[in-house]
């Protein structure tokens, strides 16, 4: 054994002696074989300062699985975070030497460009690795686990050559809370590792007091060969979820959202976790919507990317905990939810001074950010589609140098930004953010909100009648039209049950059931609400405003509350017109009209029942055993939609219902 081991090991039984009963591991710890094999490796791939790093955390499934990263990437170094502002700021630092980031003329921000063809989630390509015999039912990409890893560890042979692989340590959720759940990211971007320091909680610390058994999510990835920064090998680029092993492999690609591997490809394992232990992992926002006398009631809410999530948890006015990723579980009786995340990966298309106030005012800050896929001007300043100002006419983009008319390889035009341009920035800077952004009890959630793209069919707000009938009509029913966030042709209409379905990991049925289930112990029910930003008339026109989410959720605070009464349609409690009235006028200063509320809240019976026939559908087809609820409750919709009288015809003004 080297000095530096014995010092380092001596150190570790130190750690294990301070919490009593477990000594007896520490002598297990010495002894495992494993631990050996791995300990040898990392000894002559390590430098001393990182050795001593990594051995800090006496956790042997992390030696292990850095050992075997090492061998399987062949890194030429190895750098081991610790969280310190000397490392944090290492990283940043050498993203920027290596090209993968380049500064703007803020010196707190930098601007990232991924390959022309990866710029959004790839859906196609994020499989689950299943075991023969296994299934996660017909909506679930899946492959055979044993080749699936055969495949996968070919792309990462050697991949790391030539390169350094960085490793860090973070909580998911915040710190020492039954929401915790800790994760490694290991990867050759640092770009990838700068981003998690904005985006997650550091987790050093917790690793190394953290009890040995306690489970731990593994992610390792590596962008492959690079040449000028971005993965040459993009077209066998995948990202592959083994499940059984809470560990994703993500190869061959940079955009963050198939990279970083604490977004949404834990939130995959989480999924399967929370389904085990009876909680929820979601993809949803987490917010205060700041009722009368100062009252906060939180919210959560699930849209699909690119459907007004992030601005409804910035509505000017309330306080944003979160913005993409919360898990719920039910504490003393109570439904509790924390941000799994502390900063946001937002769209920054449309971010404009006026409608997005708080995000314009950060991003022109000195909070430190990223910007990805935006054109970057002359004068290094990062422009992006829809910013509320005139057009660039030239600058440096995901396509190289640009300038106006440009058009790619099969003759498009390329836009001076892409579409799904993004910044990456911390909460902290936020003038709206929420106190509770850190309490290890999360705060008590009042109600869930589900929305998406939906030109024709759901009315701009509704609560649902119970908890069951807004699971299985709101959440397992949600349909949004595509958009940018993800590869392939946008505005087509895609079943996306809770906004959640490109991260099940276990088979829907299972994921409603958790859902239908998951209140049984609380003792107050959450509300349920379903909303729509994107109704449009028979002119194609959209017939609300942006800014109207604000009384959308002010009306949905109230009625948490019961302190509003509203209509019981047949597809849920429809608003008041009063309410809204006198909502918009304290809120928007907005003269709210009859005509307006009749031609949003009109209840648009051939829409609603062709939705219901789609839906069932597409369980019929392909969800195997669906709980006994979901027709139950699709089929008592039909039946009140059809219970309209005719006489009324097939579009009914909500005030037909009082
Ligand atoms: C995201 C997404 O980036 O859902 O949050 O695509
Ligand atoms: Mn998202």
């Amino acid at each position: 054994m080297s000095p530096i081991y014995s010092q380092v090991a001596a150190g570790v039984a130190v750690i294990f002696k301070t919490r009593g009963n477990d000594v007896q591991e520490s002598d297990e710890f010495r002894r495992d074989a494993n631990l050996n094999d791995s300990i040898s490796i990392l000894e002559s791939a390590l430098t001393d300062a990182s050795f001593r790093k990594l051995l800090a955390i006496p956790n042997r499934r992390v030696h292990k699985f850095v050992a075997d990263a090492i061998q399987l990437c062949k890194p030429m170094k190895v750098f081991i975070c610790n969280d310190s502002t000397m490392d944090t700021e290492y990283i940043r630092r050498t993203a920027i030497a290596r090209g993968e980031e380049t500064p703007l003329a803020n010196p707190h921000h930098t601007v990232h460009f991924d390959g022309y063809f990866d710029q959004a989630r790839d859906k196609e390509r994020t499989v689950y690795l299943v075991p023969k015999g296994e299934s996660l039912g017909k909506q679930l990409t899946q492959h055979d686990r044993q080749e699936g890893l055969e495949t996968v560890r070919k792309r990462l042979e050697g991949s790391m050559e030539n390169k350094k692989m960085v490793v860090r340590f973070f909580s998911l959720g915040p710190l020492d809370s039954p929401f915790s759940i800790p994760a490694v990211q290991i990867t050759d971007s640092f770009y990838v590792a700068h981003s998690e320091d904005l985006l997650y909680r550091p987790g050093y610390d917790y690793f190394r007091r953290m009890s040995e058994d306690k489970e731990i999510f593994w992610m390792l990835h590596s962008s492959g060969k690079l040449i000028h920064s971005v993965s040459t090998d993009w077209k066998k680029r995948g990202v592959m979820i083994d499940y059984k092993e809470n560990t994703v492999y993500s190869v061959n690609t940079q955009y963050a959202g198939n990279t970083i591997g604490l977004k949404k490809l834990a939130l995959r394992l989480a999924i399967r976790k929370a389904d085990r232990e009876g909680w929820l992992a979601e993809h949803m926002f987490l917010m205060a919507v700041h009722g009368p006398h100062e009252r906060k009631t939180y919210f959560t809410g699930a849209y699909p990317s690119g459907c007004g999530k992030t601005s409804t948890s910035m509505v000017r006015g309330n306080t944003i905990v979160g913005d993409d990723l919360a898990y719920l579980r039910v504490l003393d009786g109570k439904v509790r939810a924390v941000n799994v995340e502390r900063g946001i990966f937002g769209i920054i298309r449309s971010v404009t001074a006026k409608d997005d106030p708080v995000i314009w005012d950060v991003l022109h800050s000195n909070q430190p950010a990223i910007f990805s896929n935006v054109l970057i001007t002359e004068d290094t300043e990062p422009r992006w589609l829809d910013d509320g100002r005139e057009d660039p006419e030239q600058g440096a983009n995901h396509s190289g140098g640009w300038f106006k008319g440009k058009v790619d390889r099969y003759g498009e035009e390329i836009p001076y930004a892409h579409k799904n341009a993004r910044y990456t920035v911390g909460l902290e800077g936020l003038t709206n953010l929420d106190g509770c952004l850190d309490d290890p009890r999360g705060v008590e959630v009042g109600g869930i909100i589900y929305g998406g793209r939906d030109s024709d069919t759901w009315v701009p707000v509704q609560q649902a009648l119970d908890w069951t009938q807004g699971i299985i009509t709101m959440g397992a029913s949600l349909e949004s039209e595509t958009t940018a966030a993800t590869l392939g042709p946008s505005g087509v209409r895609k079943f996306n049950p809770f906004s959640n379905l490109d991260f099940l990991s276990i088979p829907l049925e299972d994921y409603i059931r958790n859902n239908l289930d998951f209140v049984n112990d609380s003792e107050h029910k959450p509300c349920i609400f379903a909303v729509n930003y994107f109704l449009r008339n028979e002119d194609g026109d959209f017939i609300t405003d942006k800014s109207d989410k604000q009384v959308w959720l002010k009306w949905m605070e109230l009625r948490v509350h019961g302190e509003v009464e509203a209509i019981t349609a047949p597809t849920g409690f429809l608003p008041l017109f009063d309410d809204l009235k006198g909502l918009f006028d304290t809120y928007l200063d907005k003269d709210y009209t009859k005509k307006e509320y009749d031609a949003q809240f009109t209840i648009r019976i051939p829409e609603y029942l062709s939705k219901l026939d789609r839906i069932e559908k597409i369980y019929k087809e392909s969800v195997e055993d669906p709980p006994v609820e979901l027709y139950r409750e699709l089929s008592a919709q039909r039946e009140r939609l059809i219970a309209v009288p005719t006489e009324l015809g097939d579009y009914i003004l909500p005030d037909a219902f009082l």
